[in-house]
């Protein structure tokens, strides 16, 4: 597995990314979801959990019913990679999908 790249210094986030915080101390993205219900929350993770498996990179989050609180970063890298923000985007359609 080749290393994920780090993320260049200009990376426009409050475009990009404009939900999620960016703490570059922690080198964390984090964004709190929240849905209609509880099935909702689960619908949403069930989407996310899937597309992790597959670029094998994983959030870290917990579920409160309708809520779910996400922190992404590379653990392998104690960094922000590519690979963060392709997740980040990848959840901001998925709460899209479900809230649709
Ligand atoms: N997820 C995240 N967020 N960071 C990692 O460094 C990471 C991961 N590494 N998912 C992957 C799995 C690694 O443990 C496996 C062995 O590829």
């Amino acid at each position: 597995m080749p290393k994920p790249k780090l993320i260049a210094n200009d990376f426009d986030f409050e475009k990009m990314l404009p939900n999620w915080q960016v703490n570059l101390d922690t080198q964390e993205l984090t964004r709190v979801f929240e849905f209609k219900d509880f099935n909702s929350a689960f619908e949403f993770m069930k989407l996310c959990a899937s597309f992790a498996e597959d670029l094998d990179h994983h959030p870290d989050w917990s579920n409160s019913w309708n809520r779910v609180s996400v922190r992404l970063s590379t653990h392998s890298m104690k960094a922000l990679t590519e690979l963060d923000i392709t997740m980040a985007s990848a959840m901001d359609q998925f709460a899209h999908q479900v809230l649709a």
